[in-house]
C-alpha cells in the first residue's frame, strides 16, 4: 500500500497549494471566478508538475489503438444533418470537418495519474467553487468521466457548442508542434434558445475580432462556459500529438451516460466490458 502522501495527485502544490493554505487557495478561487466570469474561461498554469504530465502523456500512447477515431462533417450543435428551411446562412447549415481520437475513460487505469486528480476531492472542491457550484460528483459512466482526446496531423475538431454540462474543464498534456490552439468566441449564445446569431455567423464565416487563442501549456488546467461560447481545435500539424485530457463533473451523484450517446462519441456502449 502507498502511503497517503504517495497517492496525492501530481499537482503543483508550490503554486497551487490545496494540500494545506486555505486563504491561498480561496484568493486562487476568486481570481479564477473572475476570470471565468469575464471572459468565460479560466487558466491555471502549471497546474500539474512537468514530469507527470509528460508521464500522463507517454501512459496514453499505447491506448491509442483502442481510441475511437472520430471523423465527420458537423455543424456547431454536433449534428450531421442541417434545416434547409432555414437557409445557407445559419448556423444550423454550416458545417466544418472534425477529426481526432478518444481514449475512453475505462482504458486509463485506477493508479493513474489523471483518475487520482479527478478523484480527489480537495480537487473537486476547487473546481466546485471555481465554477460556483454546491458540490460537484464524479460521473459514474465506464467512458465519460476522464478522457484524453489526442489529435495528429490535419486532425481538428469543429466549431462546437458543448452541450450538456454548465463547464468543461481540460488539461494539457502535449501540445503540437504547429497548430491546434484552443480558439474560442465568448459569450455566443446565454442558452439554447438564446443565440447571438450575427456574432455566430461572423465567427464560423472566419471573423477573428471577437475570438480568443486560449494559451495551453503542457500541465494547464483550463476551465471553460463551452455551452454558451463557440469554441474549436484548429488544425494541426506536424507529427508530435496533442494531447488533451477532459474531466467531466456532474452536480448529482450516481450520473451515468446515454448508451446511444457514447455509441456515437465512442463507438460502443460501455456496457461490453
Ligand atoms: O481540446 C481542447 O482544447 C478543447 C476540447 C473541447 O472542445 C472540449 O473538450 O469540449
Ligand atoms: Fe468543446
Amino acid at each position: 500500500m502507498s502511503s497517503p502522501e504517495l497517492s496525492l495527485p501530481p499537482i503543483d502544490f508550490s503554486r497551487y497549494p490545496l494540500d494545506g493554505d486555505s486563504a491561498a487557495v480561496a484568493a486562487l478561487v476568486g481570481t479564477c471566478r473572475a476570470q471565468l466570469d469575464g471572459r468565460q474561461y479560466c487558466s491555471l498554469p502549471g497546474f500539474i508538475r512537468g514530469d507527470a504530465v509528460e508521464e500522463m502523456a507517454r501512459q496514453a500512447v499505447p491506448l491509442l489503438p483502442q481510441a475511437n477515431p472520430a471523423n465527420s462533417r458537423r455543424n456547431c450543435y454536433l449534428q450531421r444533418a442541417g434545416d434547409p428551411s432555414l437557409g445557407n446562412e445559419h448556423p444550423r447549415n454550416i458545417f466544418n470537418q472534425a477529426s481526432y481520437r478518444m481514449i475512453a475513460a475505462d482504458l486509463l487505469t485506477e493508479g493513474s495519474h489523471l483518475k487520482r486528480l479527478y478523484h480527489w476531492p480537495p480537487f473537486q472542491q476547487m473546481v466546485a467553487a471555481i465554477v460556483g457550484t454546491g458540490r460537484l460528483f464524479p460521473n459514474e459512466d465506464p467512458l465519460q468521466p476522464v478522457n484524453v482526446i489526442c489529435y495528429g496531423d490535419g486532425d481538428q475538431s469543429a466549431w462546437h457548442y458543448d452541450s450538456t454540462n454548465a463547464f468543461t474543464m481540460t488539461l494539457m498534456l502535449q501540445a503540437a508542434e504547429e497548430g491546434g490552439l484552443f480558439e474560442l468566441a465568448p459569450n455566443t449564445r446565454a442558452g439554447e434558445g438564446d443565440e447571438d446569431i450575427p456574432y455566430m455567423l461572423e465567427v464560423l464565416k472566419g471573423g477573428r475580432d471577437r475570438v480568443a487563442t486560449v494559451s495551453r501549456e503542457p500541465g494547464e488546467l483550463t476551465i471553460f462556459r463551452g455551452c454558451n461560447s463557440l469554441h474549436r481545435v484548429s488544425p494541426v500539424s506536424g507529427d508530435r500529438l496533442r494531447m488533451m485530457a477532459v474531466f467531466v463533473y456532474e452536480e448529482a451523484p450516481g450520473i451515468t451516460g446515454d448508451p446511444e450517446v457514447n455509441q456515437t462519441v465512442y463507438g460502443r456502449t460501455g456496457a461490453e466490458r
